[in-house]
């Protein structure tokens, strides 16, 4: 008898926030491999912001928009349970963007194997996957922080900013997270050891937290978020200060665009530079970025956090939750047992 797949594809192009019922549940018999491929079993699938923009119809986008019922874009982690190409083995582990769905086909092109051995295999879709590798090429490449300077992240308790924050104390330098609860205040402050945060929805003005916590001045802000709270860190920025613009995601669900203060005029006696990037802009390095990220956890320098939901069928829960900042670390979904 035929085992079962089920996928979520994209029912309706959200409006706002995205909503349960803009995915539907489908069900299909798993499909066969064919000479060269293999079939992958999800034991993990990531959700990540990224994916609201794929949601919506293309506006000039690294990648095309998921088509309607498409399924949702996605990394997975899984096991491969049959293979028809000699250079997977049944059992192995792989990561790939295999999408929202309990099984997944692949020629093996974009896998890439996951040593078990090494830390436990979920962290390949957070701190030794993409979001990692952000917070690694995007804070030492773009930003180039030195010793001492002060690095200032926003959505700093999430699976990026967690770890720029924790790059940067190794870094030498003086950590700073804005974030959005006061259990993830006490993370940061606890755990990870970053030197001040607050709670942006406590706090009524930003600008004035930011001169109270960080009166030296930010020398780097690594941006994941913009809007209001981006406005309040531009007159707190020192002379040549850097900025990574990772990510904005508190314009990601808006119905219509912001209009911000326009306060680019702090850039020029400054000498401000601000850079957006692609993780994928350093894709050729990316093993370079994957070892030293490595060492560090293994020497206890780096520490993460995820937060999982069970069930394949709670997967876009899991999406909006992280977009109304319910994770703290990388948002994944437990698909199935390794
Ligand atoms: P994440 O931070 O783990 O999760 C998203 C977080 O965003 C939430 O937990 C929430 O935390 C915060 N948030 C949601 N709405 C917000 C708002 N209106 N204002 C301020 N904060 C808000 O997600 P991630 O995967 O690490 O991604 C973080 C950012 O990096 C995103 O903007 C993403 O698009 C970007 N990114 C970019 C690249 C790249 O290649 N450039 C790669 C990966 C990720 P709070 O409780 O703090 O609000
Ligand atoms: C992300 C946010 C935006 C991201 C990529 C993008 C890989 C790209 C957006 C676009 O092409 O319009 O978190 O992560």
């Amino acid at each position: 008898m035929s085992k079962t797949n089920r996928q979520f594809v994209l029912a309706s192009r959200p409006s706002g926030y995205p909503k349960e019922s803009d995915f539907d549940l489908v069900e299909l018999p798993v499909s066969e491999p064919n000479d060269g491929q293999l079939l992958v079993r999800t034991i993990f699938l990531s959700v990540d912001p990224y994916m609201r923009g794929r949601m919506n119809s293309s506006r000039g986008s690294y990648a095309p928009p998921v088509e309607d019922r498409q399924v949702m874009t996605g990394g997975v982690v899984g096991e491969v349970i049959k293979s028809k190409n000699s250079s997977f083995q049944e059992g192995e582990i792989v990561q790939g963007n295999l999408g929202w769905q309990e099984y997944g086909i692949s020629t093996g092109e974009e896998l890439v194997k996951v040593n078990p051995d090494i830390a436990p295999i979920s962290t390949a879709l957070g701190i030794l996957g993409m979001p990692g590798l952000t917070a690694y090429f995007g804070l030492f490449d773009v930003c180039q922080p030195k010793a001492e300077e002060t690095v200032l992240v926003s959505g700093a308790a999430g699976a990026v900013g967690s770890i720029v924050g924790q790059l940067a104390k190794i870094e030498g330098c003086r950590a700073i997270g804005i974030t959005g609860t006061d259990e993830k205040i006490n993370y940061l402050l606890g755990d990870l050891a970053f030197d001040a945060a607050f709670n942006y929805k406590k706090t009524r003005n930003y600008r004035h937290k930011l001169k109270e916590l960080v009166p030296e001045g930010t020398d780097v802000y690594f941006d994941n978020v913009g809007g209001k709270i981006t406005d309040a860190v531009f007159p707190n920025l020192n002379l040549r200060a850097r900025i990574a613009i990772c990510g904005q995601i508190s314009q990601y669900n808006l119905t219509e665009p912001e209009l911000g203060p326009r306060l680019f005029q702090y850039f020029i006696v400054k000498r401000i530079r601000m850079q957006g990037f692609l993780v994928f802009d350093f894709i050729n390095r990316y093993q370079e970025g994957l070892k030293q990220m490595t060492k560090w956890l293994h020497s206890g320098k780096l520490k993460y956090r995820e937060t999982i939901v069970d069930g394949f069928e709670n997967a876009p829960t899991a999406f909006i939750n992280m977009l109304k900042g319910r994770n703290i670390g990388k948002q994944l979904v437990k698909v199935s047992d390794l």
